[in-house]
């Protein structure tokens, strides 16, 4: 019989926000944003205070303001996370090198085997938890299980500062009450059109066969008939090395002209762009996405001759892209932008700038 895997799932709580409220404690008790307030700022996230007015990451900052007007925006300083990030790292591999990094406050590890020999999970979870408040005064949560689905859901289950443990006689259970949004890969644009169906629980979609869920999913039905019953084989992998970095939205309804488009496109940029801040990350190649009302789908990429380092250069390479397509006939369904070519080293970026968009 194949053993039983234990999993742990780290997320640090509200991360850049808990890291401001850390090192400013004159922050404390009040709603709290890491982001610029400025017209075109976003959220990048924000403290559980803010959240409760319905704050929260990727919102403009236009919106959260009103929504909370005595909310307090703290520039981010990636760099300070970055160290904290190296830290919590550091405390993983005391316990075990199955470390797979989800994103700068995130990851998965097994520890089936670990290094300290401990046998129960909980108790791996519990000391990591212990050793990153003292290491950083931050907390984080922790979900445990026998798979990386479940162990994910479960750290999100009991935030902030939650440990919480899904058991394999207890999955099918625990499954079936969760809404379909908390499921991986189900956004609100899918939840919606679930919802329509009637379908809002994990026990509604229990209920499906293979091939129902195929039509419903498509390629993923597979992938989505196996979670539903708890079964999500996916190893944890190690130093799993991006190849790019790209952030889409896909539009309740439909964009139409290029204002709109301009601007969706200048948020997702944003996040793009943070992302590859943050991961110390220089990138050549820009790519666009665009789908269509007909679901038609086109990709344009540009490679630039030297690594990009300015957002000015990367917004500037992404509108060209963007006037190369002719969507004034149709309305824009879903839009996406990426970066990929990467390298750790920082070069002389730009200096063939103004040749280029002259
Ligand atoms: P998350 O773990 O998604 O969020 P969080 O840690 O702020 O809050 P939670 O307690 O719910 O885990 O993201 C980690 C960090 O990544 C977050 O602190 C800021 C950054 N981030 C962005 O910059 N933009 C985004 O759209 C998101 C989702 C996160
Ligand atoms: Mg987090």
């Amino acid at each position: 019989m194949e053993k039983i895997r234990k999993i742990v799932h780290i997320d640090m709580d509200a991360f850049f926000a808990s890291v401001e409220e850390r090192d400013f404690p004159e922050l404390k008790g009040r709603p709290v944003a890491v982001g610029r307030s400025a017209e075109r700022g976003v959220v990048a996230t924000a403290n559980y205070e803010a959240r409760k007015y319905g704050v929260h990451s990727a919102m403009s900052s236009k919106v959260a303001l009103q929504r909370c007007p005595h909310l307090i925006f703290q520039p981010p300083r990636f760099d300070v996370y970055k160290a904290v990030s190296r830290q919590v790292h550091e405390i993983f591999a005391q316990f075990t090198d199955l470390i797979e990094p989800l994103s700068i406050d995130e990851a998965y590890l097994d520890v089936t085997d670990n290094k300290k020999g401990i046998r129960s999970a909980t108790i791996v979870a519990e000391e990591i938890k212990r050793m990153i408040r003292e290491t950083t005064l931050l907390t984080a949560s922790a979900g445990v299980s026998y798979n990386k689905f479940l162990a994910k859901i479960a750290s999100d289950y009991d935030k902030p500062d939650g440990l919480f443990v899904i058991e394999p006689k207890d999955a099918v259970a625990f499954i079936a009450q969760l809404p379909v949004g908390k499921f991986y890969g189900i956004g609100p644009v899918t939840e919606q059109y679930l919802g329509k169906m009637g379908i809002r629980t994990g026990a509604d979609l229990q209920r499906f066969s293979l091939a129902e869920m195929s039509n419903i999913f498509g390629k993923n039905g597979q992938f989505f008939y196996d979670i539903v019953r708890g079964v999500d084989n996916r190893e944890v992998v190690v130093d799993r090395k991006r190849k790019s970095y790209s952030a889409e939205s896909t539009f309740e309804k439909d964009l139409n002209g290029s204002f709109a488009v301009v601007t969706e496109l200048y948020r997702l940029e944003q996040r793009v762009w943070n992302e590859v801040t943050q991961a110390g990350k220089y990138a050549k190649t820009v790519t666009l996405k665009l789908r269509f009302a007909d679901f038609t789908t086109i990709t344009r990429s540009y490679s630039s001759e030297d690594y990009i380092c300015g957002f000015a250069e990367f917004h500037a390479i992404a509108k060209s892209l963007l006037t190369k397509i002719d969507y004034s006939g149709s309305g824009v369904r879903l839009l996406g932008v990426g970066v990929s070519n990467l390298t750790d080293v920082e070069s002389e970026c730009g200096r063939q700038l103004s040749l280029k968009f002259k």
